[in-house]
């Protein structure tokens, strides 16, 4: 794209970016690098020449005993003129380079495979094919994650196919993070309340890490995710597997769970009996029971119950509660049964269901 005619010849020379940086795999990995290294190496070839003259006409112009103090020239314009422009030579052609790569990273790319990500304390969360797919980093159930075994066995992986133009649009839901994949050397900040955009289009297969790069409170470190690059076969047979729901888990309370953990229900539905603020009713401890409903008889709280607070939260309002729980967050019908073998089972664990 740019016309750089050097950093073939550069990029070839040992001291080039993979010494210092992680391999480039990205479109535009290397015009970075090649801006980084021109200036880096540029700032470096005049230091040595200055220092080095400067050195050698203090010990050649020392004063030496009994030397008369000599006029010195105050003033050489055509020096002057030439040690002004030749310069400006080099940084012009160094905003020139930058700023050509920097348009090529900030100019979204017309046709591109979209993927939303969110950004919040402390996990990433990427989104397929309007919310059909999340990955998220809250659940540990996903065969991808049950094959390491660190700290890191949580981490969200942003699957995406090989030599694709990738669009990632991204938000935040708290505080300012900012979204770094170091081997594509991209970084845009996540901002609350603005979507902000990066794309970039990964040249190899393999697992990239990506970090959170603004400092967001406690577990900032440990807000990691990975990027999984993958041929478009095996992105497509990861995407169905993905999207299905009961391929991926195939029990439904665990499938009840990723919902629960995925669909928004975690910000105001506990599973331990107490009650988050301005929130619901604990999942934990009603089922079975009779709910006072606001201006109505009390029912009991059965799959019927469950199923139309899902579909119609205002139909029967818990008292005590608000009227705040939106509607529509789940709406399939195998994935309410899901959630519902998911509450039942919270609070009547059955063997036949749990068992491995
Ligand atoms: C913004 C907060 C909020 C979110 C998000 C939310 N709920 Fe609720 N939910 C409530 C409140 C408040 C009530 C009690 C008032 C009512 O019945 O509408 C409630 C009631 C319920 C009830 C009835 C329980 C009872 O004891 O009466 C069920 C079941 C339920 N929600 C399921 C869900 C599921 C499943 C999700 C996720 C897909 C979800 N809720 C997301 C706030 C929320
Ligand atoms: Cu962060």
């Amino acid at each position: 794209m740019t016309n750089l005619s050097l950093s073939p010849i550069l990029a070839a020379l040992p001291w080039e970016a993979d010494y210092w940086f992680p391999p480039q795999r990205s479109t535009y990995a290397h015009e970075v690098d090649w801006v980084y290294f021109f200036i880096g190496w540029v700032s470096i070839f005049f230091f040595v020449v200055i220092m080095a003259a400067m050195a050698y006409f203090c010990v050649k112009y020392r004063r030496r005993p009994g030397q008369p103090k000599l006029k010195y020239p105050t003033h050489h314009s055509g020096l002057e003129i030439a040690w002004s422009i030749l310069p400006s030579f080099l940084l012009v052609y160094m905003f020139y380079a930058g700023f050509i790569s920097f348009m090529d990273m900030r100019s979204m790319p017309d046709e591109a495979y979209n993927i939303v990500v969110n950004g919040q304390k402390w996990f990433w969360q990427f989104s397929y094919d309007n919310g059909k797919i999340i990955e998220s980093g809250s659940v540990a159930n996903d065969a991808n994650w049950n094959d390491k075994k660190s700290i890191f066995a949580k981490v969200p992986r942003l699957h995406v196919p090989v030599n694709t133009d990738i669009v990632l649009t991204m938000n935040a839901k708290d505080v300012l993070h900012s979204f770094f994949i170091p081997a594509f050397r991209t970084k845009q900040d996540v901002v609350p309340g603005r979507y902000t955009k990066l794309w970039f289009n990964a040249n190899e297969v393999g697992v990239y890490d990506v970090f959170c790069a603004e400092y967001c409170g406690d577990k900032h470190s440990e807000m990691l995710a990975e990027v999984v690059v993958e041929t478009q076969e095996d992105f497509d047979k990861w995407y169905a597997v993905a999207s299905d729901l009961e391929q991926r888990f195939p029990d439904p309370v665990k499938r009840g769970e990723y919902l629960y953990s995925s669909r928004g229900c975690t910000q105001c539905h506990s599973l331990d009996g107490s009650t988050k603020p301005n929130g619901g009713p604990s999942f934990l401890g009603w089922w079975g029971k009779e709910v006072p409903v606001d201006g109505q008889a009390p029912v009991k709280m059965d799959e019927n119950y469950v199923r139309e607070s899902i579909l119609n939260p205002m139909a029967k309002v818990h008292t005590g509660f608000g009227k705040i729980m939106p509607a529509g967050l789940i709406t399939k019908d195998k994935e309410i049964d899901a959630l519902i073998t998911f509450i039942r089972n919270l609070n009547q664990p059955s063997k036949t269901e749990t068992k491995k």
